[in-house]
């Protein structure tokens, strides 16, 4: 028992342009046959004295409407006059004002979820704004229940804040100062399979981005943000939008919860969330807790040790804590659209292993967090306990392909943490070898590498934040530099690409070692199948 698709409009801000917009849309449905319902979010009435004539003719019935439209309240104070009823109510035929906030569930299932107003800027807030309260108390009648799975459309007037991050930027409107907090973090609890908005004479369509973290979460519902511009623009901005809906009631739970190709990132992971922040905030402030540190900066090879906070808090080990979110697009979280998925070659439970773009060597591979971690030092155990296990892989599988492995670090000027592994042919030269170009060429450029002992774990030596370099050679030795400034950004590269070690000098600069997508598909397809027998991931 298939559900008949509802066949809806969206629109804009109308801005008492109501002859304009229901002249266009009896033309739609002589067009294309009826539609069951319009929604305008933005600003429905004008300010101007044409609009007010108009809507008188509406008003008293000289005028219909020609489908049943629903309309979101107030935006300013001129025209909270025309919103009597906060709970909603029929403002002429066929045009129905639904409220301060709530949710219209339609006779099909549908589900609308609406927020009138605009964001308080002051206290008191005004008769046309909402504040905190009112998103939660929206949140908590809706989305309160285990049940909960999304409503179907969320209108709001206001923008969501951030809502371009990890999605197609907005042309038109400042990213800076566009967009409500309060309504990012409702779309962010609601999961509206579409969310409208206007107020910015703009239309953007964003592309749609999941509700579900990958790899974590069972997969949920897209959102499709929409926001449209003001009706009779002269500069044919689009301020109607046609679709059909299923309501998620009565759809097939697998249909409903497939993913577009081009689906990304949820925008609202950071913002969204009323008290994220701080939640991060204060899991960074547990993080050192009780460490030791080395102060390599005194005197090499004597150790001082401070106690950092100590104040003994940790959190429970049962609770796996949350990798810290970017706070832009990142090329290295696995969730993120940017990241170039064809060079993937392994992934794990919290690390995945790439091929380096433009990468020293065919086989020169990243170990990366799949969340957003900006340096080992700022790893949780687990996570650290799969690098090793990553690390202990391919050191494995360069030895059987006579190769020993050198890793370096450099978390300066970076966002995301990468890991460089890159093989040198056993032929080539030894460990110490390998010590020993890197000592000096570090000195010829003024670097002072530090001897660490093996067995001692970075996040010993540097508190989260500071910035260094390092290198970790085969035998487990590593050789430490604490950034001051200017620290060269090819440094490792330069040195294993010298010709005392690789002597391919002209690929120390990645941007030389470029190749053709389909060249990366391949070395990627052969790294694969190389390593396929040493890749627990594909085991475990
Ligand atoms: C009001 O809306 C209904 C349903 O969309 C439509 O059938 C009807 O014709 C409209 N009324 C007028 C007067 O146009
Ligand atoms: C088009 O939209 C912009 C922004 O909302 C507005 O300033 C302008 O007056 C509109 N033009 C028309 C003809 O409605
Ligand atoms: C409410 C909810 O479950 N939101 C999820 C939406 O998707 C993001 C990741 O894309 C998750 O972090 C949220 O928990
Ligand atoms: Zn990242």
């Amino acid at each position: 028992m298939a559900a008949r698709p509802l066949r809806l409009l969206a629109c804009g801000d109308v801005e008492g342009k109501f002859d304009a917009l229901f002249t266009r849309v009896r033309a739609i449905q002589k067009k294309s046959g009826p539609f069951d319902l319009l929604l305008c979010v933005g600003n429905f009435f004008g300010s101007t004295l044409e609009a007010e004539s108009e809507w008188e003719d509406y008003r008293r019935g000289a005028k219909k409407a020609p489908i049943q439209t629903c309309v979101l309240g107030a935006n300013n104070q001129e025209t909270v006059k025309h919103f009597q009823d906060v709970d909603g109510c029929e403002l002429a035929e066929n045009i129905t004002y639904l409220g301060r906030k709530g949710l219209f569930t339609g006779a099909s299932g549908l589900q609308i979820a609406y927020l009138s107003g605009t964001e308080a800027q002051s206290e008191p807030a005004p008769a046309y704004s909402f504040t905190t309260k009112d998103t939660a108390s929206l949140k908590s009648a809706l989305a309160s229940s285990s049940k909960f799975k999304g409503v179907d459309i969320l209108l709001t007037s206001p923008w969501p804040k951030d809502v371009w991050l990890y999605g197609n930027s907005p042309e038109e409107v400042d990213t800076k100062t566009c967009g409500s907090a309060l309504v990012a973090g409702l779309a962010f609890a609601l999961k509206p399979r579409y969310h409208f908005a206007a107020l910015e004479g703009a239309s953007y369509e964003r592309l749609p981005y999941r509700n579900h973290t990958v790899l974590q979460e069972n997969a949920r519902q897209v959102s499709r943000f929409i926001a449209l511009s003001s009706v009779g623009n002269t500069s044919k901005k689009k301020y109607l939008y046609a679709f059909n809906i299923i309501p998620m009631t009565s759809m097939d739970p697998a249909e409903l919860v497939k993913q577009p190709l081009d689906v990304t990132e949820n925008p609202y992971r950071i913002s969204g969330k009323d008290s994220h922040r701080a939640k991060q905030a204060s899991i960074i402030e547990e993080e050192p807790a009780a460490q030791f540190f080395f102060d390599l900066s005194k005197q090499q090879g004597k150790k001082r040790f401070s106690t950092g906070r100590g104040d003994g808090q940790h959190s429970s080990p049962k609770q796996p804590r949350k990798p810290p979110q970017p706070t832009g697009p990142c090329w290295f979280c696995l969730a993120s659209p940017e990241v170039e998925k064809h060079l993937v070659v392994s992934i794990g439970t919290h690390c995945y292993l790439a091929l380096a773009k433009g990468g020293l060597t065919a086989d020169h591979i990243l170990i990366l967090p799949i969340g957003h971690y900006q340096s080992v030092v700022e790893l949780s155990s687990e996570v650290l306990e799969e690098v090793a296990k990553y690390k202990a892989a391919l050191k494995k599988f360069l030895k059987a392909t006579g190769k020993r492995c050198v890793l370096f670090e450099r978390n300066y000027r970076s966002q995301h943490l990468q890991l460089q592994v890159v093989p040198v042919p056993l032929s080539c030269c030894t460990t110490d070898d390998l010590k020993e170009t890197f000592i000096v060429q570090a000195q010829e450029q003024q670097i002072e590498l530090l001897e660490i002992p093996e067995h001692s774990d970075i996040k010993q030596i540097v508190q989260p934040g500071v910035p260094y370099f390092y290198v970790e050679l085969d035998t487990g030795e590593k050789l430490f530099h604490r950034i001051k400034k200017n620290f060269p950004l090819q440094f490792g590269r330069e040195v294993l690409a010298s010709e005392a070690i690789l002597n391919i000098p002209t690929r120390a600069d990645w941007r030389e070692c470029r190749y053709s997508r389909e060249e990366e598909e391949t070395l990627a397809k052969a790294f694969r199948r190389d390593f396929e027998p040493f890749d627990f991931s594909l085991t475990d």
